[in-house]
Parts: C-alpha cells; structure tokens; sequence
C-alpha cells in the first residue's frame, strides 16, 4: 500500500475509535474563494464587538501561514445532539452544545491522542491541534474535506446526522489522501432563514453575527439593545432555531459521550428556578459548561433582558 493511503487509513480508523463522528482531509492551502467574503463579512462589521476576528486575517485564509510547512488539514466531527432536552416548555433556554462538559476541553484532549497516535504510529509529524477559538475557518475545510456542506444557515450539514456536532481539526506536516466536497441539499428550502427570530440571517449563507441571539447572549459584554427586546424566543445562552427547524436535523442521532450529559438539574429547571437561579446552583449546574463563559453576572443578564 503507498504510504499517503497507509497513513490516511490509519488516522481515519483512530479516529473513528475516538469517537468522532467522522474525518476528512483537505490539502492545506490558501482559501482563495472564502478571502473576498471574508472580507466583505468584515467590512459590513457583521462580527460586531468580536474583535478577534478581525486578528490574523492572513492565518484564518491560509493554514500555512499559521503552522509551517503544513501539508494537511484533517478535519474532525463531534456530535452534541442529547438524547433529552429540558422538561418545562415554558422555561428559558440554552443551546444543546452547552449541556455538558465544555467542548474545547473535550474535543482538545481527544485531538491530542490523535496527535499522540499519529507520532506513534507514523513518526515524527508536526502538527497543532485546534478547536474553534484560533484563527481558523472551520466550517470551510469540513465542506472541503466532504464532511457535509454549508446551509443556508452557515453551518455545516450533512444528510445522515443533520448539524448538531462541533468542528476541530489537525493541521500536519504530512501529505495525505484528500477528499473531496460534497454536494448541496438545501434546494429551494427556506426555514432557517424564515425562522430567525432576529433575522440574522440576511441572505442565504451569510449570517450577520451582530444580529444573532447567540451574538447577544454569548459574545457582547455590554447591555443587549433594546431594539431586540422581545425576539428572543426564550434564549438566554446561545440559540438553535435555526437548526431546529431545519428538515436535515430530523436525522439527528443522540451522542454517546458522558462528558456531554447535562448536570441532571438542568432537565427539571422550571421558569421559576431560572428566575431565581443563585451563583451557587449556577456553579453547581454549568461546573465545566460553556454556560461559565458568560459568568454568573451574563446569564442573570440574559434572563432579565427576556422580562418585560
Ligand atoms: C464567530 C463565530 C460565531 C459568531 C458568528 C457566526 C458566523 N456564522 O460566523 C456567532 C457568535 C453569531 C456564532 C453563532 C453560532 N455558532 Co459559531 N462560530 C464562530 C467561529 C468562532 C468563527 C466563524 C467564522 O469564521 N465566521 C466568519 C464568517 C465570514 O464566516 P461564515 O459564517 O462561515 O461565512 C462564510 C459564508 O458567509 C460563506 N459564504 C458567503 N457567500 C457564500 C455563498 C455560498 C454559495 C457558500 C457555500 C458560502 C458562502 O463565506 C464565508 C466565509 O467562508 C466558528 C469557529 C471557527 N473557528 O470556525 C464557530 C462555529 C461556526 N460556531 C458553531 C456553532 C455551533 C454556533 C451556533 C450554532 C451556537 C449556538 N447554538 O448558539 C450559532 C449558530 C449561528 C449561525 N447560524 O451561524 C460551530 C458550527 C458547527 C457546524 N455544524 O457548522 C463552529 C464551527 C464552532 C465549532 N468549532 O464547532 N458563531
Ligand atoms: S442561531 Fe438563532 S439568532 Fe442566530 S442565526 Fe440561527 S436562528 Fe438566527
Ligand atoms: S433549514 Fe433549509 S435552507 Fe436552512 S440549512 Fe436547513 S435545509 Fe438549508
């Protein structure tokens, strides 16, 4: 067997073993088609107060740039969908990827056995691990690599599982097999789009950051504007509509990963004990969540901005 396929298949077969959903393969290259909209995305300030994505804007087109001498980008699925969501309809809501365990902690400790695994097995490869936070376009090498493709939602789906899982990957210095994308199956479909319920996403595949509920909730420091008072639906980490409403969701499977079980509180939390939620029961339920991101100061925020 050539090398490039030896070691391809060996990685795909680890990986698979360390529970991610899937693995694709691109060749790491400048991202010549995503520069312009990059870009323009940029120029239209539609990351709002998200400073950091204006940072290494050559880095986040180019993997070469941020690890030398890369040859690979292996990119890796990790599903989210729970097996349960909260019980009481009329209670506030927060995302299913923040149930559990944070996923950077997670994702970037399995990326690290891959790692551990390809030295072993493959010899000396350099190579760095990332997980959301570094100037990488995600979505963009999973649709390259085959792993599903973009909806008009701007996130990655795929036909078998829908698009509840994260995105991380390997950048390597090692030539492998690559894949290539698939096709696009949102048709003339319009949900997510329709559903918005900050109209956040102004045309088909571009989302103006700014205006997501997620934005809001998550990512802005200051006051939320008053202008959005009233549209957010019961969300006060994080927002799925767009995903929940989107047909190729029907095909979500459950995770098998403990780590991503919520806190078993969670699942009975009544509007009432949100709105009377302590830093204490705060600290207890979202110990290791995403949900910590915000601070206990964030959250109570988010609730008071759903009252009248
Ligand atoms: C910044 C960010 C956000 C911002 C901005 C959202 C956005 N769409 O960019 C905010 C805070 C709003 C956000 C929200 C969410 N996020 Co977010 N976010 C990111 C982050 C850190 C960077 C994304 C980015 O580069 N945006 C820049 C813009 C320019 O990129 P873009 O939206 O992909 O835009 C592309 C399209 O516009 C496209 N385009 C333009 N025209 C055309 C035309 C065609 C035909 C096509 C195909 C494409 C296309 O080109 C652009 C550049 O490639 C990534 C992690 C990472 N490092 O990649 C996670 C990430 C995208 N987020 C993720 C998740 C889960 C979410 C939420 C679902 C969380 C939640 N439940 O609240 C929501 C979903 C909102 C949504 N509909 O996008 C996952 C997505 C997983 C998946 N299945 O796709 C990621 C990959 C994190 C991860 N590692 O798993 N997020
Ligand atoms: S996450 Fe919510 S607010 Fe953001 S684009 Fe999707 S539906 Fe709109
Ligand atoms: S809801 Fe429809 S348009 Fe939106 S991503 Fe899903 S299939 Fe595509």
């Amino acid at each position: 067997m050539n090398p490039k396929l030896k070691y391809t298949t060996l990685i795909r077969t680890e990986a698979k073993r360390l529970g991610f959903l899937s693995c694709g393969i691109s060749k790491a290259e400048f991202l010549e088609e995503e520069a312009p909209r990059l870009e323009k995305w940029l120029n239209q300030h539609m990351h709002g107060e998200m400073s950091y994505m204006e940072n290494h804007f050559d880095k986040r087109l180019d993997p070469t740039k941020l690890v030398e001498g890369s040859k690979s980008v292996i990119s890796l699925l990790l599903n989210y969908f729970p097996k349960e969501i909260p019980s009481d309809p009329a209670s506030p809501k927060i995302s299913k990827y923040a149930y559990g365990t944070d996923y950077h902690f997670v994702i970037k400790d399995r990326l690290k056995e891959l790692l551990k695994f390809i030295h072993q097995e493959i010899g000396e490869v350099h190579g760095r691990a990332f997980v959301d936070s570094a100037p990488v376009l995600d979505k963009v090498w999973a649709a390259k690599s085959g792993l599903g493709w973009i909806g008009k939602h701007s996130n990655l789906i795929t036909q078998n599982v829908g698009s509840f899982y994260f995105i991380a990957e390997l950048i390597v210095d090692l030539e492998l097999e690559y894949d290539n994308p698939t096709t696009d199956h949102c048709g003339s479909c319009t949900s997510c789009i329709d559903a918005c319920p900050t109209q956040a996403i102004v045309e088909p595949f571009i989302v103006d950051g700014s205006k997501c509920i997620s934005y809001f909730t998550i990512e802005l420091k200051n006051e939320i504007p008053a202008t959005v008072k009233g549209y957010f639906d019961d969300w006060i980490f994080g927002c799925d509509v767009c995903q929940d409403v989107c047909p190729w969701n029907r095909f979500s499977k459950s995770h098998n990963e403990p780590l991503f079980n919520p806190h078993p509180e969670l699942l009975s939390m009544t509007k009432k004990d949100w709105e009377e939620i302590t830093e204490e029961v705060f600290n207890k339920i979202f110990e290791k969540s995403a949900v910590k991101r915000t601070k206990f100061s964030g959250l109570k925020r988010n609730i008071a901005f759903l009252k009248e």
